[in-house]
C-alpha cells in the first residue's frame, strides 16, 4: 500500500471526557473527525508505541463500529504500526481489551501496547444516537490526564495526517491474519476470538467448579441480561458454556448495533426485562423470580446485582466483595493490597477498610484513577457508585467479573446448604448480614439529563458559593429537617495521585455533615448532548436495628435538603430527575 498525507484542520469538541470522546455519530461522521481524534492520539504518544507497535482496535458493535475500525486501520498502517489486533467481528469488551492488552502474546511473541476502544458504554447507540473512542495504555488501564489533555491539544492544532487510502478493506467477520506491504515494511491484521483471552483470565481468577455446583443445584436460580451489548459474546461462553447455566437464563445476549433500540444502561430504570423477571417491576409476573440476576452495560464493564425481588446497591456490592474476597474467591485467598472507590461512592467500602485493616483510597470519578495505585501494588478491589466494580486482574471495570465474583460469594456461604437440607443464604441475606455487621449506607443518585448547560453550570456556582457560608446553610437545613444533621465542611473535591503526584482539582461539590451522611454534586463528563446533573446522596446508618428501612424513606429529609439547598428546580427546570438510582 501507499501513504497518502491528508491536509486537515482542527474541528472543536475533541476534549475526551470521563471515558474517552463521545458524541453523535453524526458528528463522529464528519469529514476528517475520527482521523482527527485518532492522529492526535498518536501524536499525543511516544513514538515507540506507534513505529512498529502492536495496537488493539476493537469496541462494543455499536453503529459505525465497523466503518471506524477500517478508517483506524488505514490510519495505523500509514503512522508505521507493525500490527493492528482486531477481535472477530470488530467485538471486544472494554475489560476484555484491557486482558488483550496485558495477556495476548502474538504467535511470534509480539504484545500490544495499547488500544483504541470504539465504545460510548452505556449510551444509546444506532444512526441518531452514540459513537465514541478511547485510548487506553500499555497497563490496559484508559489514558492518564497528561495523556488525555495532549490529544485535546493536538486536536487544537492539526493539520495533516497520513493515510493508506488504498489498504483493502479486512474481513473482520473471519478470524485470520491479513498481511500487506507498505513502505516501511509488513503490516498485519490479526483477527481473533474476542472471548479467548478473557475466557481464560477469568478461569485463572474464579474456581469455576464451585461455581458450577452452585449454578446446578435445584436450589439456586440464575438470570444475566447482556442488554443487546457485548457481554452477550462473553455469557455464552462463560455462563453457559463452561459453567453449565441453562441458555434461557440468558436475556438480550445478541450483541446489536443500535442495542435493540434500548439504553444499553444496567440499573432499575433501564434494564426493565430483567427488573420485571427479578419480582422488582410494577407488574408481578406471576412466576418465582431466580435466586440471582445480572445486568451489563454495552461494553460491559457494568454490573448490576440483584437478589430475588432484591437489588445490591453499587457501593454495597463492592464492599461486600471486598469484605469477602479473601475467603472465596482463589485470586485474592493470599490478601488484599488494599481497596479503593470513587470519590462519590458511598463509604461502604470505608468501613470494610477499617475493620479489615486494609489500606484505603479515594478517588475522583473515572477508572483510569485506580490504575496508578494497582500498577503501584496498593490495591487489589476498587469500585464506583454508577455500577462499575472491579479488580487489579486488569485495569477496568468488568462486569462478568463482579457477576463471578458474587456468584463465588454466593457458592462460598452456601457450601453446607448446597448439600444438605438448608436453606439458600440468599442475595438478600448476604446484603443484610452485611449491614448488621457494619452497619448500612442508604443511598441514591439523582440524574437530571440534558439540561441546559448554562443553568447547570450556574447551579455549580450558587453550591461552591454557599461553601463559604456554612451557618446559613445549616439555618435553611434546620428550617426544612430539624431531625437533619447539621453541616460540618464543605468543599470541592481535590485529588493527589499518591503515586506519581498529579493533581486534579474540581472533581465534585461536597457537603459533609456531621453524622457522616453526605451530598455531592457533580457535572457528568460522559454525556453528548447539554449538561447532566448528578446529585448523590448518602446517609449512614450504624444501629443494626435501623439498617432495614427502605431506602426512599431514610433519605427523603436528605433529599430535600439537597432540592432546596441547589434551587434544583429553579435551576433545571425540571420537578423530578430523569433517572434515580
Ligand atoms: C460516568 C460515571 C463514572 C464512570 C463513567 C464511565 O461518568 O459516573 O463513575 O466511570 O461514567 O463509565 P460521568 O462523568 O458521566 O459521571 V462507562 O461504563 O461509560 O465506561
Ligand atoms: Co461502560
Amino acid at each position: 500500500f501507499k501513504v497518502s498525507v491528508v491536509s486537515t484542520s482542527p474541528i472543536d469538541g475533541q476534549k475526551p471526557g470521563t471515558s474517552g470522546l463521545r458524541k453523535k455519530v453524526k458528528v463522529f461522521k464528519q469529514p476528517n473527525y475520527l482521523e482527527n481524534f485518532v492522529q492526535a492520539t498518536f501524536n499525543a504518544l511516544t513514538p515507540e508505541k506507534v513505529k512498529g507497535a502492536t495496537l488493539v482496535v476493537s469496541g462494543d458493535g455499536r453503529y459505525y463500529s465497523e466503518e471506524a475500525i477500517q478508517i483506524i486501520i488505514k490510519l495505523a498502517a500509514a503512522n508505521g504500526v507493525r500490527r493492528v489486533w482486531v477481535g472477530q467481528n470488530g467485538l471486544l469488551s472494554t475489560p476484555a481489551v484491557s486482558a488483550v492488552i496485558r495477556e495476548r502474546v502474538g504467535d511470534d511473541g509480539s504484545k500490544a501496547t495499547g488500544a483504541f476502544i470504539l465504545t460510548a458504554s452505556h449510551n444509546p447507540g444506532g444512526p441518531t444516537e452514540d459513537f465514541g473512542i478511547k485510548y487506553n495504555m500499555e497497563n490496559g488501564g484508559p489514558a492518564p490526564e497528561s495523556i488525555t489533555d495532549k490529544i485535546y491539544e493536538n486536536t487544537k492544532t492539526i493539520k495533516e495526517y497520513p493515510i493508506a487510502k488504498d489498504l483493502p478493506s479486512v474481513d473482520i467477520s473471519v478470524v485470520g491474519k491479513s498481511s500487506f506491504e507498505g513502505p516501511e515494511g509488513k503490516f498485519d491484521v490479526e483477527v481473533f476470538d474476542s472471548a479467548d483471552d478473557y475466557v481464560k483470565l477469568m478461569k485463572s481468577i474464579f474456581d469455576f467448579e464451585t461455581i458450577k455446583k452452585l449454578l446446578s443445584s435445584p436450589k439456586f436460580s440464575f438470570c444475566y441480561d447482556a442488554m443487546h451489548g457485548v457481554a452477550g459474546a462473553y455469557a455464552h461462553r462463560i455462563f453457559v458454556k463452561e459453567l453449565g447455566a441453562q441458555e434461557n437464563s440468558l436475556l438480550n445476549c445478541t450483541p446489536k448495533e443500535d442495542f435493540g433500540g434500548g439504553h444499553p444502561d444496567p440499573n432499575l430504570t433501564y434494564a426493565k426485562e430483567l427488573v420485571e423477571r427479578m419480582g422488582l417491576g410494577k407488574t408481578d409476573s406471576g412466576g418465582e423470580p431466580p435466586e440471582f440476576g445480572a445486568a451489563a452495560d454495552g461494553d460491559a464493564d457494568r454490573n448490576m446485582i440483584l437478589g430475588k425481588r432484591f437489588f445490591v446497591t453499587p457501593s454495597d456490592s463492592v464492599a461486600i466483595i471486598a469484605a469477602n474476597a479473601v475467603a472465596a474467591i482463589p485470586y485474592f485467598s493470599s490478601g488484599l493490597k488494599g481497596v479503593a472507590r470513587s470519590m462519590p461512592t458511598s463509604a461502604a467500602l470505608d468501613v470494610v477498610a477499617k475493620n479489615l485493616g486494609l489500606k484505603f483510597f479515594e478517588v475522583p470519578t473515572g477508572w483510569k484513577f485506580f490504575g496508578n495505585l494497582m500498577d503501584a501494588g496498593m490495591c487489589s478491589v476498587c469500585g464506583e457508585e454508577s455500577f462499575g466494580t472491579g479488580s487489579d486482574h486488569i485495569r477496568e471495570k468488568d462486569g462478568i467479573w463482579a457477576v463471578l465474583a458474587w456468584l463465588s460469594i454466593l457458592a462460598h456461604k452456601n457450601k453446607q446448604s448446597l448439600e444438605g437440607s438448608a436453606n439458600l443464604v440468599t442475595v438478600e441475606d448476604i446484603v443484610r448480614q452485611h449491614w448488621a455487621t457494619y452497619g448500612r449506607h442508604y443511598y441514591t443518585r439523582y440524574d437530571y439529563e440534558n439540561v441546559d448547560a448554562a443553568a447547570a453550570k450556574e447551579l455549580m456556582g450558587l453550591l461552591v458559593k454557599l461553601q463559604s457560608s456554612l451557618p446559613e446553610v445549616n439555618k435553611l437545613v434546620k428550617g426544612l429537617h430539624p431531625e437533619v444533621a447539621n453541616v460540618a465542611s464543605a468543599d470541592e473535591f481535590e485529588y493527589k495521585d499518591p503515586v506519581d503526584g498529579s493533581v486534579s482539582k474540581h472533581q465534585g461539590i461536597r457537603y459533609l455533615f456531621e453524622d457522616g451522611s453526605r451530598l455531592v454534586f457533580r457535572l457528568s463528563g460522559t454525556g453528548s448532548e447539554g449538561a447532566t446533573i448528578r446529585l448523590y446522596i448518602e446517609q449512614y446508618e450504624k444501629d443494626a436495628s435501623k439498617t432495614g428501612r427502605e431506602s426512599k424513606d431514610a433519605l427523603s429529609p436528605l433529599v430535600d435538603v439537597a432540592l432546596k439547598l441547589s434551587k434544583m428546580q429553579e435551576f433545571t427546570g425540571r420537578s423530578a430527575p430523569t433517572v434515580i438510582t
